[in-house]
């Protein structure tokens, strides 16, 4: 036990956590939610108010979420990096226990990527829009245009990065060893001691009390990606992938490389073929490593996986990932195992 320390996110409406790399009791079913880096402690503790009191995953998975889309001092929602033009722009995609799912990308200026995402699973024939589409979708939908101006610390961040304006997709990979900068006193728990975002994304996988599996998952995508740049999170099959018969899986890192081998659904079918959420995770990291050669050591691959069962795990290409877990116990934030 000696790498377990609780912390106080009392601000967070979170009364405490544990952050522990040991592997876990897994005897209890469900309802659980799973959801990656830090941020998910607060991100699970919204899912939470819909699972613990008997809500559906679908639910639970949109509304925790939505909390870190909420934090405009964040990496996920508006208040994210821009584009290399300047301007932010958001994926996000749902998946319910049916195979409905939705997905929004290039979307700008609206501040629940996920909702929209939601209300295309639920209120269009399609499973995705883009761009002007999407936006012109969320407002016919009701949701407000908000005014695009970038938060202060992305201000500040896209003037540092106009100084070399050089593309370097090096998602996470810089951000080791961010639990043990952790300060949860001092600013908002996935922010490191330097003032860095450890993380563009946040990814969520729930299991209810009907047995019933959905995922979720919302980003800024890349800092200073290309202008139209789209990643895995908005890819049903890459960034999100949940088959009820079998588990819900979801992908965080260089989506690029996620998309390329279908990575999340690709999770899903090792575990239809009897792996547990970690084997099956390790197997498509594993995959990805062997692709990327020696390039594997400039990005960062992450998946965090549920079975049917209730039982969860993940897997990384590179340290420094960690993953949150909310079940009937608590919540409590992991570190991944990981290649490295
Ligand atoms: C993307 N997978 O757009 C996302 C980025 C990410 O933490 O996960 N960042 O490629």
């Amino acid at each position: 036990m000696d790498r377990r320390k609780f912390i106080n996110l009392g601000g967070l409406g979170v009364t405490s956590f544990t952050l522990s790399s040991f592997v876990p009791q897994q005897n209890i079913k469900g309802p659980l939610v799973v959801s990656t880096w830090d941020a998910g402690i607060a991100a699970n503790a919204g899912a939470w108010t819909i699972l613990g009191s008997g809500g559906k995953a679908l639910d639970a998975v949109e509304k925790g979420v939505m909390v870190t889309e909420d934090e405009m001092n964040c990496c996920v929602g508006l208040g994210a990096n821009p584009d290399r033009d300047g301007f932010v722009t958001l994926d996000a995609s749902i998946m319910d226990h049916e195979f409905n799912c939705g997905s929004v990308a290039f979307l700008e200026r609206i501040k629940h990527p996920i909702s929209v995402a939601r209300r295309v699973m639920e209120k269009t024939p399609h499973v995705m829009l883009v761009g002007e589409g999407a936006q012109q979708f969320a407002l016919e939908q009701g949701f407000k245009l908000e005014s695009g101006e970038l938060s202060k610390d992305a201000k500040n961040a896209y003037k540092n990065w106009l100084k070399n304006s050089e593309y370097k997709p090096v998602i996470n990979i810089e951000r080791k060893n961010a639990i043990s900068q952790l300060d949860p006193n001092k600013m908002a728990p996935h922010k490191l001691a330097t003032g860095e975002w450890n993380h563009d994304t946040i990814g969520m996988i729930a299991l209810d009390s009907f047995g019933n599996l959905s995922g979720s998952c919302t980003t800024s995508g890349a800092g200073f990606k290309m202008r139209g740049r789209i990643g895995d999170s908005p890819v049903i099959g890459a960034g999100l992938y949940v088959d009820n018969e079998v588990g819900a899986v979801v992908a965080t890192g260089q989506g690029e490389d996620v998309i390329r081998v279908a990575g999340s659904s690709a999770v899903v079918e090792q575990m239809r073929q009897g792996k547990s959420p970690t084997e099956a995770c390790k197997i498509i990291v594993e995959r990805i490593n062997r692709i990327k050669k020696e390039k594997a050591k400039d990005i960062q691959i992450c998946f965090i996986a549920i079975n049917k069962k209730g039982e969860f795990g993940a897997y990384s290409l590179h340290k420094g990932f960690n993953y949150a877990v909310h079940n009937k116990e608590g919540n409590k934030l992991y570190e991944s195992t990981s290649l490295d």
